[in-house]
């Protein structure tokens, strides 16, 4: 299996998030990918590369032109105000406010263009971000090119990012970006499973009246887990994408067993759906010391859902998105594509 990493992920570190009424140092922290990069070398998976430069137009197939121009833009512009710390967003266009015109002003552009305040902007995060997607993108290539697996070890990542939205997290969605790029290569059918704890709202609607891009996703119900709006079982799609969009939301104290047994239903769904390929969104915040998380996964319960994948028999490109508790991470992610491997 081809791993694909650059060290440009550290560019973007950021301070802090709102949550509960107050700052808290960001979850989302570059010691992550050190070491899932860590784990993923010791355990032989196979090479590790760096990422091709993509142009912005593989960017753009899936999120709106005037948003990338945000994410470029957004950090020269804070820092004119003569702010030197992250930027941060602090007003949204929600329920009865206009949603159609992009404000001048940063402060506005930052809420117009995000769902929450879990995205800081730094000096480096648009080089981070563009160097992530790049991972993802290269993944893609390899499958295209008839590749068997790959492993896009992405930071930051992307599953709540929307077309035209950034979000817990997340900036570019590498893993819609890497599905449109299969999609662009030629394989007709695409499905996307997430398997990170919370819901990819991100990618769910970016697919959403596609009937050419499966969505299926495992996460904490809606009802008590962020992204709190999004994630549904109703939810099964629109128009030419009607099926083609599967929810699996699950209870807090979800255990290994659980998870499973609603993971053969997901992988079900998928094997119907055949695909020609897989782009799994591979968090690892379902495992039971997680620090925001609420499921019950142990360690020894990875190598299954590697297994599962396997036995679907496509291409398969995973794609890195949450997981917190930094010191098994990277433990937990080498269990998933080990066994997917050895399968
Ligand atoms: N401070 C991903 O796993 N809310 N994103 C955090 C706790 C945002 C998670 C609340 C969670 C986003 C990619
Ligand atoms: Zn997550």
């Amino acid at each position: 299996m081809l791993t694909i990493y650059s060290d440009d992920h550290r560019l973007h570190h950021g301070a802090a998030e709102f949550y509960r009424g107050r700052l808290v140092p960001c979850f989302e922290m570059p010691a992550r990918a050190d070491q899932v990069l860590d784990r993923v070398r010791s355990a032989g998976l196979g090479a590790i590369v760096a990422p091709d430069r993509f142009d912005r137009a593989a960017l753009t197939r899936v999120h709106a032109d005037d948003y990338v121009a945000f994410l470029e833009t957004v950090w020269d512009e804070w820092s004119a105000l003569g702010e030197t710390g992250d930027a941060l967003p602090y007003a949204w266009p929600a329920t009865g406010l206009r949603q159609d015109v992009p404000p001048d002003h940063i402060d506005g552009k930052l809420g117009f263009y995000s769902i929450d305040a879990a995205v800081p902007i730094t000096a480096g995060t648009w080089a981070a971000v563009r160097s992530s997607a790049d991972c993802a993108l290269t993944g893609a290539r390899h499958l295209a090119q008839g590749g068997d697996a790959a492993f896009a070890l992405c930071r930051p990542p992307g599953h709540h990012a929307g077309a035209r939205a950034m979000g817990g997290f997340c900036y570019l969605n590498n893993a819609a970006i890497a599905a449109q790029h299969l999609r662009d290569q030629g394989h007709a059918r695409v499905a996307v499973l997430d398997v990170d704890y919370h819901h990819g709202n991100g990618t769910q609607s970016i697919f959403y009246d596609r009937g050419d891009v499966l969505f299926v996703s495992l996460h904490g119900d809606p009802r008590q887990e962020y992204p709190f709006f999004l994630g549904y079982a109703d939810e099964r799609g629109s128009g030419d994408g009607l099926g083609a969009n599967r929810n699996y939301p699950l209870p807090w104290g979800t255990t290994g067993t659980q998870y499973l047994a609603a993971l053969d239903a997901a992988i079900a769904d998928i094997a119907a759906f055949a695909p020609d390929s897989v782009v799994v969104s591979l968090g690892v915040d379902t495992f039971v010391e997680d620090p925001i998380s609420h499921f019950k996964l142990e360690s020894s319960d990875f190598g299954a859902i590697g297994r599962r994948i396997a036995a679907l028999g496509a291409p398969s490109l995973f794609v890195m998105e949450g997981g917190y508790a930094v010191a098994d991470i990277g433990g937990n992610v080498a269990a998933v594509l080990t066994a997917f491997k050895d399968a």
